[in-house]
């Protein structure tokens, strides 16, 4: 049987559920996920290999039109970046159907020489799945997709279909990675974005937008030591990410820490400090110390 190998990249709107795709297909948390819009700030790889096929499959941030602060642009340029080079592309959108950004993401994918896939997800809120029927007859009309799939992210549901629609479509060639590996962040990486999840997660609609954490010194004790920073814009955000007598970043730490401990397996104590750092999303230099760029 012949080793086959490719890059798949998952592009769509903000907040259609790609992340979530891409850890069910791992089994493992390797990208963070949240209710709200523009979660994932990176780009990130969930590594599938079975039977002497391998799929890079490439997270994206949500696609966006590039504006306003540097971080956004850099967001923006990580997302279309992902899409040069990929031997297979699976656009998401949702069983709502076609929305202005969705097409926006299509425009793009257009562009693109890569054979695209269309996943359909969120299926599991869909109660009468003929309703399904329609948006996969429009769709087909829109672009020669290679497939339609509807899925659930979620639950897992018919995510077994789209694995077999790519691996029909992944090409030969050696392994890029070794078959155990499924990401290639490192720990660091990780759990500076296990914080940011609960900033995300935990905060109003305003506030997770204007944050950044970077984790400064882990110390190989037991338990782990673990400081972090979280970064605001401005004073008044430090003010509510602390919250009343601490209580929203006591909450915050913990939820942290519990989901560093499921993901390193072991006790972990968690300082977090949050600290002013004004116009960090603008600042060149700020952004590179907290590991935003644009990476292809
Ligand atoms: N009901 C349901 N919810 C889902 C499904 N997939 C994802 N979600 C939810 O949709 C929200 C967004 O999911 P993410 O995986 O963070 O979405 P994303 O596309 O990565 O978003 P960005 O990184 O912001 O672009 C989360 O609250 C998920 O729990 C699904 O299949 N069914
Ligand atoms: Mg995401």
């Amino acid at each position: 049987m012949t080793v086959r190998s490719g890059f798949v990249t998952i592009v769509g709107k903000p907040n259609v559920g790609k992340s979530t795709l891409i850890n069910k297909i791992v089994g493992e948390k390797v990208s963070i996920t949240s209710s709200k819009p523009q979660t994932t700030r990176h780009r990130i790889i969930g590594i599938h290999t079975k039977a002497k096929c391998q799929m890079v499959f490439v997270d994206t941030p949500g696609l966006h039109s590039p504006r306003g602060k540097a971080l956004n642009r850099v967001i923006a340029r990580t997302a279309q970046s992902s899409m040069i080079d990929v031997d297979v592309l699976v656009l998401m959108i949702t069983y709502a159907g076609w929305h202005a950004a969705d097409r926006y993401v299509l425009r793009a994918v257009r562009d693109v020489s890569a054979p695209v896939i269309l996943a359909i997800n969120k299926i599991d809120r869909l109660k009468q799945k003929e309703r399904l029927l329609p948006l996969i007859e429009k769709s087909a009309n829109m672009m020669n997709f290679e497939a339609i799939v509807p899925l659930s992210a979620k639950s897992g549901r018919h995510t077994d279909l789209l694995l077999e629609a790519v691996a029909k479509l992944v090409p030969a060639g050696p392994m890029y990675f070794p078959t155990e590996q499924i990401t290639d962040r490192d720990t660091r990486f990780m759990l500076s974005e296990l914080v940011r999840e609960q900033v995300f997660r935990l905060l109003g609609d305003e506030i997770p937008y204007g944050a950044a954490v970077r984790v400064d010194t882990i110390d190989d004790q037991e338990p782990l030591r673990i400081q972090a920073h979280i970064w605001v814009d401005k004073k008044s955000q430090k003010g509510i990410m602390l919250g009343k007598k601490g209580q929203r970043i006591k909450q915050i730490s913990t939820r942290a820490r519990h989901s560093i401990e499921r993901y390193l397996g072991r006790r972990v104590y968690l300082d977090l400090v949050v600290k002013v750092r004004k116009g960090w999303a603008d600042n060149q230099a700020d952004l590179n110390s907290l590991g935003y760029w644009e990476n292809v």
